[in-house]
């Protein structure tokens, strides 16, 4: 089965470590004839002891390097895995933690027997940071890569510590594959509908929930928004037991490069009304390019934070006001406190536009 597309770079070969203006034929090897993948936890190892002061070299003999292609990309040659799963890691300028995350999850997910591809994506600078229109633009570059079935936005500074925790996305609902995170308070998570870290969804799940929001430039909030969308679309939030999704978080200084977003609470009150037309079918950036690299595909974009921001100038007005100011019917104008963050309860998202949905279906 050729599950991969055959892809086409139109850059520039500057680095040897990088595959680039080639054609890459994905299926060097073909699996017409191997048996399906059994769930077994011959390989795995449960819960590893990986301490705080992980090297980035730490994993590599884990790893069979001759099995990953150029771009980070892997499948296993003794059985066949109907799905393939594109891990997209937003990033910029942590490259210690990059590369420690990179060695551990191909030998993780080497051992969980998974056909899959790591996809980071860059924003260059001087444009504030977006982890949300980055998570989207992995999706749509996997997309044009790969035939991917789940995708899994994944925090550069998270190492998956058990692996029983399984990295691949639940059919019916998104799944947060973080159960404990080593840097709360007891590796509690901080509220129920905390979503942050490590989210998986398949690509119809992404594709429903129209993606993140690309408006969220600076830090917080995006992963709150995304947990709107679920929730307007009637889907739950699945999370394994407590105990396989832990989580190891490498420590970082506070990022004075990534600052508070201070309009993330306004955008989150409306977040649920424009989530039709905001997000995936609406994002907009260039991608400046696109390297194979040994272990993972890099992706760069560039984007205009004051373009992006300037169809959305309402958003100086309330959650409340908008609703009245667009005619927006609610089941309930009842707005409930959640942390520190307000979310609108029980709305009404009207359905998408006629041709959003024709948009949504012609992508997928
Ligand atoms: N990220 C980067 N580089 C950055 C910022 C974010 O790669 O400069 C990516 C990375 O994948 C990271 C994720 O975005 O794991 C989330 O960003 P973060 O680790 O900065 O966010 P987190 O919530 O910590 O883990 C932020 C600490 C400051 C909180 C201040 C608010 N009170
Ligand atoms: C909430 C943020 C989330 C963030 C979470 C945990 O307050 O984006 O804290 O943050 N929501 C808003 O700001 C609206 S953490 O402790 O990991 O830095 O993920």
């Amino acid at each position: 089965m050729e599950t991969f597309k055959t892809f086409m770079s139109t850059e520039k070969n500057k680095n040897s470590d990088v595959l680039q203006q080639e054609t890459i034929h994905w299926s060097s090897y073909t699996d017409k004839d191997l048996a399906l993948c059994k769930k077994t936890i011959r390989h795995l190892h449960g819960r590893m002891n990986t301490s705080l002061d992980v090297k980035a070299t730490d994993y590599d003999k884990q790893i069979v390097l001759a099995d990953i292609k150029y771009g980070g990309i892997y499948r296993p040659r003794d059985c066949k895995q109907k799905d393939s799963v594109a891990i997209v890691i937003p990033y910029r300028d942590r490259i210690e933690h990059l590369n420690i995350l990179i060695n551990h999850l191909h030998a993780m997910l080497q051992r969980q027997k998974l056909y899959y591809g790591i996809y980071v994506v860059e924003m260059s600078l001087p444009v504030q940071f977006n982890r949300g229109l980055l998570a989207n633009a992995g999706f749509m570059t996997a997309q044009s890569i790969g035939t991917y079935s789940c995708y899994i936005i994944h925090d550069v500074d998270l190492l998956p510590l058990n692996d029983f925790n399984e990295y691949k996305c639940s059919p019916n609902n998104p799944k947060h594959l973080v159960t404990k995170n080593s840097k709360f308070k007891n590796d509690a998570l901080p509220y129920t509908d905390y979503i942050g870290g490590v989210l998986a969804l398949t690509t119809e799940q992404y594709y429903r929930v129209n993606g993140f929001s690309n408006l969220y430039f600076g830090w917080g909030g995006e992963d709150d928004d995304m947990h709107l969308r679920i929730k307007a679309r009637n889907f739950t939030i699945v999370r394994n037991a407590e105990h396989i999704g832990v989580y190891l978080a490498l420590p970082h200084n506070g990022d004075s490069s990534n600052p508070p977003n201070p309009y993330r609470d306004l955008l989150l009150q409306q977040g649920a009304y424009r989530m039709n037309v905001e997000g995936l079918s609406s994002i907009s950036y260039i991608r400046k390019s696109l390297e194979f690299r040994q272990l993972y595909t890099w992706v760069l974009i560039d984007c205009v934070e004051s373009e992006i921001m300037s169809h959305y100038s309402n958003l100086r007005i309330s959650g409340k006001d908008y609703i009245k100011k667009n005619k927006i019917r609610t089941h309930s104008k009842h707005y409930v406190k959640n942390s520190n963050l307000h979310v609108a309860s029980k709305l009404r998202v009207n359905r998408p536009s006629r041709l959003l949905r024709r948009q949504i279906v012609r992508r997928t």
